[in-house]
């Protein structure tokens, strides 16, 4: 309406003008879409951070100099020769491994805050460069090489922090060591899908030998918009996490994000609170990732440390992934530069775990009605089943100015349910602010379900167990003939590109 409004307003300015000037004959161009699409609900995703929230769940490989001295972190006084991998090193079987448990890419740690290298820089001698035999395996090529054979996406952790460099906390770190290191990585692959930094203020260190303390403010000290620049100039799909400013910290390490999680956040008023639950209304859109441990002991490898269970792996998929965050989970390779069989054998199980809860989808089977469905464009159309033809690009949507709307599902015979996913199109903005969940037994009387649930936000991908327990999710479920989602509040016009049922 606001369009079609615009449109004849200008029309209307532009025709008096003309009228006035000469008698050419007017063609008028109006604003208004042909394919009716709701206006979008600003701010709203890059299309590289669109890519980067379909990568959904990947790994996180720390790896390094931490794994041969038992520490989380290096003080970077360490000599080169203490890396030393007892096999060639195999980012392959990594990205196998990881690939078992549904995980769609990785992010390997290529410098952590020692400062080693594992790639042959020009920028520092603190490298793998000098090294012979396994030592020398460059892990940044092997690694990229190893997820374009198997279809996988990859990036880089490159920390910022440096207390190995004698440079850093001066201005020619960041200008030639830091940014150096993220251009040198970059071109190990103009397809890299995300750059990890840490927070980084810096801290005591070796500094080449100054062993003192030096801190920096994060906030402006890493040249941010040159360091995007000098990614993005190769890789320009590739989100800079964290001091990047393109995806957000989820404000713990622990694998949850906030019941309610909005993808929109503003830096002004940050805390760890509230990067678990973003801001709604938040000027920037900069959606949470949730880094956390697959074992129970560092980031680094640590001898007699164990692989958390299936199931508690589960609940933090459930707790991430099902609510509209990332979920980047660290399996850290051992001292043979491979990942350990216990990992392997983890990662298998909870490959099928996933497949098992969430593989078959009872939507695709399902009856469908909508209360209402947006008037068709010149090509595309707004109806319910969009959302169960697995194509992320078609979407349901109402009418504007309707913002709350019911999607009935129902079955000839009754089904087991255990789960509702519900993807908004966030194309266009994160819009859908308030929901609830209903089932039937007997087709007239219905029973609202995960009542104990904050459902309110659905963003990227929404994941309720319906029995409103994360942690004993799957259980013996529910016998429904019906399941009824009523949308309750929307910012505008609430659309979903994808619902499925398990
Ligand atoms: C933090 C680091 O200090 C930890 O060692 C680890 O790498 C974690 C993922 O990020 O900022």
């Amino acid at each position: 309406m606001r369009q079609t409004l615009l449109s004849i307003g200008l029309a209307a300015v532009c025709s008096a003008q003309l009228s006035a000037q000469s008698e050419f004959t007017l063609k008028t161009q109006t604003l208004t879409d042909p394919e009716n699409q709701p206006l979008a609900v600003h701010p709203v995703p890059s299309e590289r951070q669109l890519l980067w929230n379909e990568t959904e769940f990947y790994a996180f490989f720390h790896y390094g100099m931490n794994t041969f001295t038992n520490k989380e972190w290096g003080y970077g006084d360490e000599a080169e020769t203490i890396y030393a991998p007892t096999q060639q090193p195999n980012p392959k079987q990594w990205l196998e491994s990881v690939k078992a448990a549904g995980m769609k890419g990785g992010i390997a740690v290529v410098k952590h805050h020692d400062g080693f290298c594992l790639w042959p820089t020009e920028t520092t001698t603190h490298s793998i460069k000098n090294l012979s035999g396994n030592a020398s395996y460059n892990i940044a090529e092997g690694f990229a090489n190893a997820a374009r054979e198997l279809g996988m996406k990859y990036g880089f952790y490159v920390s910022p922090w440096d207390r190995n460099s004698a440079h850093y906390g001066k201005d020619n770190y960041v200008t030639d060591v830091f940014l150096e290191q993220c251009a040198e990585l970059s071109k190990y692959g103009d397809d890299q899908f995300e750059m990890w930094f840490d927070g980084a203020n810096g801290d005591d260190g070796y500094y080449g030998g100054a062993r003192e303390v030096r801190r920096v403010d994060a906030s402006y000290y890493y040249d941010i918009p040159n360091l995007r620049d000098r990614v993005h100039r190769i890789c320009k799909n590739c989100v800079m996490w964290g001091v990047g400013g393109e995806a957000r910290w989820i404000g713990n390490e622990q694998g949850y994000a906030g019941e309610t999680n909005w993808g929109t956040f503003d830096p002004a008023v940050e805390s760890n609170a509230i990067r678990q639950t973003g801001v709604e209304g938040g000027w920037q859109w900069q959606p949470g990732e949730s880094d956390a441990k697959a074992t129970d002991a560092g980031w680094f490898w640590h001898s007699g440390e164990s692989f958390k269970s299936a199931e508690t792996l589960f609940k933090m998929y459930l707790e991430t992934v099902g609510r509209n965050a990332t979920l980047i989970l660290n399996c850290p390779p051992d001292k043979t530069g491979s990942l350990p069989a216990a990992t392997v054998n983890g990662l298998k199980e909870l490959g099928n775990l996933i497949n098992t809860r969430l593989g078959s989808d009872l939507a695709k089977t399902a009856k469908i009605e909508v209360s209402e469905t947006r008037t068709s464009g010149a090509t595309r159309t707004y109806a319910a089943a969009n959302m169960t033809d697995g194509n992320k690009e078609t979407y349901w949507a109402t009418n504007d100015g309707t913002n709350q709307a019911t999607i009935t599902l129902t079955w000839d015979q009754a089904q087991t349910v255990r789960y509702v996913q519900m993807m908004e199109n966030i194309r266009l903005g994160q819009r859908i602010q308030d929901f609830k969940i209903e089932y039937t037994t007997d087709g007239n009387t219905w029973k609202e379900l995960a009542k104990n649930i904050q459902t309110t936000t659905v963003g990227y991908k929404r994941i309720i167990p319906l029995n409103g327990n994360t942690s004993s999710s799957y259980g013996s479920g529910y016998q429904a003939k019906g399941l009824r989602i009523t949308i309750e509040k929307s910012i505008s016009c609430p659309t979903l590109s994808n619902l499925s049922v398990f």
